[in-house]
């Protein structure tokens, strides 16, 4: 989703006839497709042949008077014909639509495309990326392709292992890119086909999957369908969009994001003039409106002149026009676009504002059951290829859009904002936060999609905004959202704490170029926009070099995500919120891990209710006694279990001798067998010794656990970790 105000601010009008016809390659696996090389469409096959079969359902759709009965009945039978050209494969497809000569409509078969990614990649940390603002390759001063590639190396280096791409098709905003001028072209100022093919080989070499945005809901004003759509109602693409010629007074009920979602198009004054002659080409500027209006019957569009001309419905604004995704054309044609990637090897989509794909009235038109029916099925579509991945922008209702039977996987709007208020450490209002964090994941999909903000300014400004500096309470953040569920999408410049810009309208400020040096990096030539203030202190030249910076801190979290399958994709379990400490525990084949982080300005005491006899290891933060600069306390230090009846104390120590001393001090019972050893653990490179303590088992514990039923086992053993915490800190354990 892009917010309506900025879309497509500068979106002068393309020439997408003028754009090097590269799409015209298919991809080797596919079957050879003669009709990609039609050079113009034969305009009599459009029209009537392609027209919508399910007019009642259709042109009751935007119809504001209608009850929801009518409405439900009128969806049942469109989602009838729309299913079940889902589920037919391309090859099977009825006629394709006519062709135009700039843009492939073609039917795409799916090509076998197996996956070289490791199961499960999609618990991996992912990066979300502006390839317009990552790194320009030639100097003018836009981010391409051949710039991301070179910097795959980097995105390796910092563990992520999957790529989201903000819009890298051609589109008309030169922007963000949601205003999609052709679904098969790659945007002309990033690269080409061969450059997207060689992104895909080079990022699967390095372990990394890589997904893109796909924009189902709409298409740029300027895409060639809509152009020739609103020019002639007759034209076969009139039905692609979604149209009424109500009064409108009658449209006035509509109100989406604070603005009518009805839209005269280019040239309407004379919409009625014209002769409505059949031999009118579809180029016609003056061709009367003679379409069926969405909001009328049938038998209202005889010819008769209009009374007023027709409108085109626009979610965001009137630069990107709805596609009207109650025509099978329409899904049929994204359902090939889709394929379109995924042949060559894409790893999957983010799918764009999918709440949105279908309206049924004035009141009705966010999250409807249809949207969600189609979304699913465009799901199966992707995921019939092996370990491809979804994730859906759905800012509705999340938790049901991240079900495994429409999206599996949908951002957790909500949690950013709660993580964040909470790591700000404000008093009550952090409090409450935490309580909220730690219960997201109680009544969430752990398959959820994590941030803490993105290229959207509703998700809020850039991290280092919101926390105005502060960098110890923006680690605080990062770790929670990179150690809870799900799947976290760092937004670029994210790792380095790069602020956003100020002095410039809608989202542009979050989305500057990436900071690379000091003096930017990022292009040899005239940045298309400003570089971000900070970047002579927070770029990731600087941030590589220096061992505590903010870029290291995430490096050694996904380290943490990348070593424990636990805290890649493990349970949550035992959520603890207590003031401002949050702790829980993830679980996976037998490997537990524990988190525990401190939002607050002093030390604080958790109660960790775990078993006894466990043995806990120290993941984070990595004691310094491999290098011999181990301190005696804090954080940076290694910490001793001590066992004291059924309680533990954990308490930090330099090294295993001395945890072995505080052991022993504590008064841990005498019969009891207290351990403490050393270990090794190896996180990104740094090794470093731990200590590990074993906490003994409770005397009152029984002795034949194994003969115990599993309840009064668990109850009779039950034992609490007190757990230190110095002020704002993070600390990770693995259980054992
Ligand atoms: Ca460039
Ligand atoms: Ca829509």
């Amino acid at each position: 989703m892009i917010t309506p105000h900025t879309a497509g601010r500068d979106g002068e009008p393309r020439q997408p006839n003028s754009l090097p016809n590269s799409l015209h390659q298919s991809p080797p696996e596919s079957p050879p497709q003669s009709s990609l090389f039609s050079a113009s469409a034969p305009r009599e096959t459009g029209g009537a042949r392609h027209t919508d079969p399910r007019p009642v359902a259709r042109g009751q759709s935007l119809r504001t008077r209608l009850g929801a009965l009518t409405m439900a009945a009128a969806a049942t039978a469109a989602w009838a014909a729309a299913g079940s050209a889902m589920a037919e494969g391309a090859a099977s497809m009825t006629p394709a639509p006519p062709q135009t000569a700039a843009v492939d409509l073609s039917p795409i078969a799916q090509a076998p495309q197996p996956s070289p990614l490791p199961d499960g990649w999609e618990h991996g940390a992912f990066m979300e990326i502006f390839v317009r603002g990552y790194q320009d390759s030639d100097g003018d001063g836009i981010g391409d392709l051949r710039g991301l590639i070179s910097r795959l190396d980097y995105l390796q280096a910092l563990g992520v292992k999957g790529l989201w791409l903000m819009p890298i098709q051609a589109s008309a905003d030169h922007d963000h890119g949601y205003a999609t001028v052709d679904y098969r072209r790659i945007e002309p100022q990033y690269g080409t086909l061969e450059d997207f093919d060689t992104l895909i080989r080079e990022a699967h070499r390095r372990g990394i999957g890589v997904v893109m945005d796909y924009i189902l809901n709409h298409s740029a004003r300027q895409h060639p369908l809509f152009t020739a759509a609103q020019s002639d109602p007759r034209s076969p693409w009139r039905d692609w969009f979604v149209w009424s010629q109500a009064p409108l007074k009658d449209l006035q009920a509509w109100t989406i994001f604070d603005q009518t979602p009805w839209y005269l198009p280019d040239g309407a004054a004379a919409a009625g003039s014209g002769s409505g002659s059949a031999s009118v080409p579809a180029s016609a500027p003056n061709a009367r409106s003679k379409s069926k209006p969405m909001s009328k019957p049938k038998a209202n569009a005889k010819g008769r002149s209009a009374p007023t001309p027709a409108r085109y419905f626009a979610t965001f604004g009137k630069d990107m026009p709805d596609f009207n995704m109650r025509n099978p054309a329409v899904v049929r044609y994204h359902e090939d676009s889709l394929r379109f990637w995924l042949n060559r090897g894409l790893d999957g989509y983010r799918l764009d504002a999918v709440p949105h794909l279908i309206e049924n009235n004035a009141r009705d038109w966010n999250d409807q059951p249809e949207s969600r029916v189609l979304t699913g099925a465009f799901t199966r579509l992707i995921k019939s290829y092996p370990k491809r991945h979804v994730v859906c922008e759905a800012t509705a209702e999340p938790t049901v859009y991240a079900q495994p039977d429409i999206c599996g996987s949908a951002f957790a709007f909500g949690l950013e904002r709660a993580i964040i208020t909470a790591a700000k450490g404000d008093g009550q209002a952090s409090v409450e936060a935490t309580a909220q964090v730690a219960g997201w994941f109680t009544r969430a999909p752990l398959s959820m999609a994590t941030m803490l903000s993105n290229h959207d300014i509703f998700a809020g400004q850039r991290a280092w905004d919101q926390f105005g500096g502060d960098e110890q309470r923006y680690r605080l953040a990062a770790a929670t959202y990179l150690l809870l569920p799900g799947t976290p999408f760092i937004y670029y410049g994210e790792e380095i704490g790069q602020a956003g810009l100020t002095d410039l309208p809608g989202d542009q400020p979050l989305r500057a170029p990436m900071s690379w040096t000091t003096e930017g990096g990022f292009s040899s030539g005239q940045p298309f926009r400003p570089l971000s203030p900070n970047r002579a202190t927070h770029n990731a030249q600087a941030q590589a070099a220096d061992p505590q910076s903010l870029l290291h801190f995430y490096r050694d979290m996904l380290a943490l995500r990348n070593t424990q399958p636990s805290l890649a994709r493990g349970s949550y379990e035992q959520p603890v919120a207590q003031g401002q400490v949050l702790s829980f525990q993830r679980e996976w084949q037998g490997e537990r891990t524990l988190v525990a982080i401190n939002y607050g300005q002093t030390p604080a005491t958790l109660s960790v209710p775990t078993t006894a006899d466990v043995v806990l290891r120290q993941l984070y933060p990595v004691a310094a006694v491999a290098n011999g600069a181990a301190s005696g306390s804090g954080s940076g230090s290694a910490s001793a279990i001590t066992a004291m009846s059924s309680t533990a104390v954990l308490a930090p120590c330099a090294d295993a001798s001395s945890a072995m001393r505080a052991v022993t001090a504590s008064g841990a019972s005498s019969a009891a067998t207290a351990t403490a050893v050393t270990g090794t653990t190896s996180v990104t490179g740094v090794t470093a010794e731990t200590a590990i303590a074993r906490i003994p088992a409770a005397p009152t514990a029984p002795t034949a656990q194994a003969a115990q039923p599993a309840p009064t086992v668990q109850a009779a053993q039950a034992a609490s970790l007190d757990l230190t915490l110095p002020p704002l800190s993070v600390q990770v354990y693995r259980l054992r």
